[in-house]
């Protein structure tokens, strides 16, 4: 006994003879993660499915009125779902158990608009019970969305309900088994069928649903789930649909702003706020197509591999989960365009992330806290998040050298800190040794669950780490340094004014392939050698291949329309200044923008200067100014001689303030016309609408 005490004291003095602090750990730094928060962050990647009868309808908002006998997958197959998403390196699912619609993807108790009256599986099919089971099978996290704003229900808007609302919620909590998440969706976007009142309804999303006592329910029955909304209370949305998280981008909120609630806009979601009141990191949602459900007019709208490994830079290497919509088809499968994306996608980063180039190297810190080994350089190698090296609490902007013993190549620099503590970093430098100096390779603000920096390829024989601004002691959990495979650039797909499509590769020693019937070009497609016609559009698909043919790269693909060139707009007429032509709008030039003077209706007609079979029509809103001139209620109409016009198309663009990507309308089927009239009904907020690009798809 007294000799084991010896022991201690001999081993305490010997700390502080090395004059550091005794080894424990420093204090917490501002709001923190919960245990269900940090599980969450170690996901990182999962997927979204969105499936409805908006499948079926060709929709991305169902009215509620659509009739359950809709939706029909007929060959669903829940287990190539989410073997899909598994195979894509994703690691949980969640579905739309409800989507704004109201229709139920489960037999719920407590209405008959569900799966029970459909023709699927003769009513007797639940595809909550499938893709849990499916989940469970594959070791997939499986979590449900559930729309709070239910187009279909006669009581929604009414004390009622929140009843009914609550009521599935619970069914959902406990008769599917574990739930890693419940994402409640802000958009309320007012009109809706509502038991065939046709009415808009407009609620008060701060107190209608009663979030405390809503979320209570989910803590009471899943106390591990983590809950979504645009303000948490788990984790928040990033204030985008693209799946880019900000270059900065804090895990923590300032709660005590007054739009801290679901559905209450997304200012500061992008780069969080700091110091915060609340550990509230973000969620990157971001479909792998242009709309969140399948379309097959968007086959080929597909993000190719290149583009998800941007989003996933973008987001996962941001500190924030990336959450990867992968929408079934109307078989009820992921289509294999989007299998293909994803498994390439996944190929890529695992080579990538293979071999950290660190490992082994020798590592010299300039402070390591009380000079304990617990808390050493070499934790951040280990490949554990929860070890880390800390510094002594005077030591705020510390240094690593990493020494790699020969000379290594990387192009992707990855970071982690020890989340139990706090977010502490709040900006790094990561330098090479060049030329007998150091070089800065990267530089970067917010670190948090992780952050990679993905640059040019840089050859060295050492790298140095160094904090260079934090308020405490930084606890670096993770570095490494990777090396992204060499890949040949997708080629840029053009068309001038005279139709005439190029197809450009980055650098002349590879050659590029091209397809035009939308399917993927191989080492037999033909070769791009002039630039070729494409007055009535078309789908482009083209790739870089090696000179010798063995190495393809990524492949782009552009889908035109109709050649704009001999288009005029007969009304409104310009006043002759180029900012305020209604040019603007038929230039094929995005970033250019035609605003009316006034709030709709604004009524826009365009000559297309010969007879066209017209199958869709498309509006493309501005990309600059957020919700301003952004058209959300529409009429087209088309005509074959100017003056008689038939009636093509109307309804709402659905998720355009969130989405505002260029929308499609199909037409009931081809239609002869020469002159196309498109009336914006209204823009959101009330703005005066703005019109981008119009578009005809047709033949
Ligand atoms: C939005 C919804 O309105 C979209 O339809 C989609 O579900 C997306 C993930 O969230 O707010």
């Amino acid at each position: 006994m007294k000799r084991g005490f010896a022991w201690l004291l001999a081993l305490l003095s010997s700390a502080a003879l090395r004059g550091g602090e005794p080894p424990v750990p420093p204090s917490p730094y501002g709001p923190l993660p919960t245990e269900r928060q940090l599980r969450w962050h170690a996901l990182e990647t999962y997927a979204f499915v969105h499936f409805t009868v908006n499948t079926f309808t060709d929709r991305e908002w169902g009215l509620g009125d659509e009739s359950p006998a809709v939706f029909n997958p007929s060959a669903f197959d829940a287990d190539q779902v989410v073997r899909t998403a598994k195979e894509g390196g994703l690691r949980g699912v969640i579905l739309t158990a409800k989507h704004h619609d109201g229709f139920c993807l489960w037999p719920s108790r407590f209405t008959e608009h569900s799966v029970k009256n459909s023709p699927w599986k003769n009513g007797r099919g639940d595809v909550v019970r499938e893709m849990a089971d499916a989940c469970r099978r594959a070791g997939l996290a499986f979590g449900v969305y559930l729309s709070p704003w239910d187009r279909n229900h006669r009581d929604y808007g009414r004390p009622e309900y929140l009843t009914y609302y609550r009521n599935q919620l619970r069914e959902l909590l406990t008769n599917y088994g574990p739930l890693f998440t419940v994402w409640f969706d802000g958009a309320n976007g007012g009109d809706g069928y509502y038991g065939g009142a046709n009415e808009k309804r407009s609620i008060d999303n701060r107190t209608y649903y009663d979030w405390p006592n809503t979320w209570g329910i989910v803590r009471e029955l899943q106390p591990m789930a983590s809950m979504f909304s645009d303000a948490g209370p788990d984790f928040r949305w990033v204030g985008n649909e693209n799946g880019i998280a900000g270059e900065t981008c804090w895990a923590t909120l300032d709660m005590t702003k007054p739009t801290r609630y679901p559905g209450g806009g997304s200012a500061g979601l992008n780069a969080g706020e700091r110091p915060g009141t609340q550990w509230l990191p973000a969620e990157c949602d971001v479909s792998i197509r242009p709309g969140w459900f399948y379309h097959a007019s968007e086959d080929t709208a597909v993000k190719t591999p290149a583009q998800l490994l941007d989003i996933y830079y973008k987001s996962v290497g941001r500190g924030a989960d990336l959450n990867l919509n992968l929408p079934p088809d109307r078989r009820g499968v992921i289509h294999e365009n989007d299998v293909k994306s994803l498994r390439e996608f996944r190929r890529l980063l695992d080579l990538t992330f293979a071999k950290n180039l660190a490992a082994g190297a020798k590592l010299t810190a300039s402070n390591v806290r009380g000079g304990a080994e617990k808390f050493s350089a070499g934790r951040v190698l280990d490949g554990k998040r929860d070890t880390y090296w800390v510094t002594d609490d005077a030591v705020t902007t510390p240094e690593l050298v990493v020494e790699f013993g020969a000379a290594t190549t990387f192009n992707v620099v990855d970071l982690r800190e020890y989340l139990p503590l706090g977010q502490r970093v709040e900006a790094f430098a990561v330098d090479a040794w060049r030329d007998g100096r150091w070089e800065e390779y990267a530089a970067g603000t917010s670190v948090g669950n992780r952050r990679l920096l993905r640059g040019a390829r840089v050859t060295t024989t050492k790298v140095r780490l160094r904090v260079t601004q934090a308020p405490v002691a930084p606890a670096i959990a993770e570095f490494g340094v990777y090396a992204e495979p060499v890949l040949l650039d997708a080629p840029t797909i053009v068309r001038n004014r005279q139709a005439l499509v190029s197809l450009q590769a980055s650098t002349a020693a590879v050659v590029v392939r091209y397809t035009t019937d939308g399917s993927e070009p191989t080492a037999d497609s033909p070769l791009f050698s002039a630039p070729f016609p494409l007055p009535r559009g078309g789908t482009i698909r083209a790739r870089t291949f090696s000179a010798e043919g063995e190495r393809a790269g990524d492949t782009a693909t552009r889908r035109f329309g109709v050649s704009k060139a001999r288009w005029k707009v007969l009304s409104p007429v310009g006043d002759g200044r180029v900012k305020e032509s209604p040019r603007q709008m038929i230039d094929d030039a995005p970033a250019s923008v035609w605003r009316a003077g006034k709030a709709g209706p604004v009524e826009v007609t365009i000559d297309l200067g010969e007879a066209l079979t017209i199958e869709r029509l498309s509006y493309l809103p501005p990309g600059e100014g957020g919700a301003r001139g952004v058209v959300d209620r529409y009429e087209f109409s088309t005509s074959v001689d100017g003056k008689t016009w038939t009636p093509a198309a109307a309804g709402e663009f659905a998720n355009i303030r969130a989405n505002p990507v260029e929308q499609e309308v199909a037409l009931h089927g081809p239609v002869s016309g020469r002159f196309v009239r498109f009336v914006a009904l209204h823009a959101l907020d009330d703005s005066p609408p703005a019109i981008a690009e119009i578009g005809v798809i047709g033949r």
